[in-house]
């Protein structure tokens, strides 16, 4: 990204350079006032910070290879990636599955054509997936050129597509081994709910005795709001007010098989409260931790919230809300960024049935089709 500093007396003014200058992608990264010395003495000054992205039209320039030289794996164009985008890559355990499963060369076929390959950078690029992302598809697709043609080259962007998202499954363990799970993230994302839809079907379905933990005594109507969900579904139902409580509590669910810990929304920056919901998980032996994110919000959003949130060292991401979604690039570049699998994904208020295990292919189709 280039990034420039433009100053004028107005901010639109300043504005109108930065256009001027690189262009109507250029976007405003920080603004301030600043005391500039003119002809006239000192004087009020607009400063702004702006970047622009590197031309994705470069990109497609290339989409027709001149000469083949030979091609860096897609592990390493994903390891290159991390690192631009996402700065930490040796804690990676992120496996890339480099077997892309191409269709046979049909024989006869229209070959693909650039403007073909435009049109899903287009959709990408609507759906808000990372430039460095849809640079590396369409890498993949230059070096597959002669597999792809006109009727599969949606199906291997969706694969390709696919192989960036890390999955992982909720497993039961059997009786005998308690299993406790948290779910943290920032307010009103769906956490409570998604407790609650895990926690019939792990009883309906499974046939397990579960037991919820609330340590939300922040939010008005947040312990309500559990207690009338565990009457409704007989769900046993306890309240910790103190992280000191928190061990007493686990013991008297000694005979539960999984145990949810329901936690207060908390906003990212507020690094206080992150510290005071850390000290309730803290106080018990807590297996998994589940970050919730909204499909319905930004990338630089997400993103910020799965940095602060590192602070649970969480070990998977349901992405909630994913019916109020209109784009879902944002889901592909938090996960690929935080590295960390996704396990679910929410899909309405109705518990429990609006809830989908997390499955790469349907993200995938999600991204390019934009419908779930
Ligand atoms: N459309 C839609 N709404 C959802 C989904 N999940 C939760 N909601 C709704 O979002 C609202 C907030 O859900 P909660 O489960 O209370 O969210 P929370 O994260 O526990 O909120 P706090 O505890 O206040 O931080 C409720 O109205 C839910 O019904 C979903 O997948 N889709
Ligand atoms: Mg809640």
């Amino acid at each position: 990204m280039k990034i420039k500093k433009f100053s004028a007396p107005t901010l639109k003014e300043a504005t109108a350079s930065m256009k001027k200058e690189l262009g109507n992608d250029a976007f405003i990264l920080s603004t301030r006032v600043i005391n500039k010395k003119t002809d006239f003495g000192i004087q009020k000054y607009f400063e702004i910070t702006s970047g622009v992205e590197e031309e994705l039209d470069m990109v497609l320039e290339e989409v027709i290879p001149q000469n083949k030289k030979a091609a860096p794996s897609l592990t390493d164009e994903l390891r290159d990636l991390q690192k631009r985008v996402i700065g930490n890559v040796n804690k990676s355990n992120f496996k890339i599955d480099e077997n892309i499963v191409i269709a046979p060369k049909p024989k006869g076929r229209i070959q693909v054509t650039s403007d073909q390959i435009k049109e899903y950078v287009d959709k990408l690029i609507y759906q808000e997936v990372s430039k460095p992302i849809i640079k590396l598809i369409v890498n993949q697709i230059k070096k597959s050129l002669e597999f792809i043609n006109s009727s599969n080259i949606e199906d291997y962007v969706i694969t390709a597509l696919s192989s960036l998202i890390p999955t992982t499954n909720f497993e039961i363990k059997k009786r005998g081994k308690q299993k406790i799970v948290a779910v943290v993230g920032p307010t009103g994302v769906g956490k409570t709910t998604c407790i609650a839809k895990l926690a019939a079907i792990s009883k309906i379905l499974n046939n397990l005795k579960i037991g919820i933990i609330s340590v939300d005594t922040y939010r008005l109507g947040a312990i309500d709001q559990l207690r009338i969900f565990s009457e409704v579904s007989n769900i046993d139902m306890l309240v910790a007010y103190e992280p000191s409580e928190m061990a007493a509590l686990i013991k008297k669910f000694s005979d539960k098989d999984l145990i949810f810990i329901d936690t207060a929304g908390r906003a990212q920056r507020n690094s206080k409260e992150l510290e005071k919901t850390k000290e309730f998980l803290d106080a018990v032996k807590v297996d998994e931790i589940y970050l919730a994110l909204s499909a319905t919000n930004s990338t630089k959003n997400l993103i910020d919230v799965s940095k602060k949130f590192e602070l649970f060292n969480y070990s998977a991401i349901v992405v909630t809300k994913i019916d109020e979604g209109v784009v879902f690039g944002s889901i592909l570049n938090v996960i690929v960024n935080s590295q960390k699998p996704l396990i679910y994904l929410t899909n309405g208020q109705v518990i429990p049935d609006d809830i989908i295990a997390a499955d790469s292919d349907f993200v995938a189709k999600m991204v390019i089709t934009g419908n779930m």
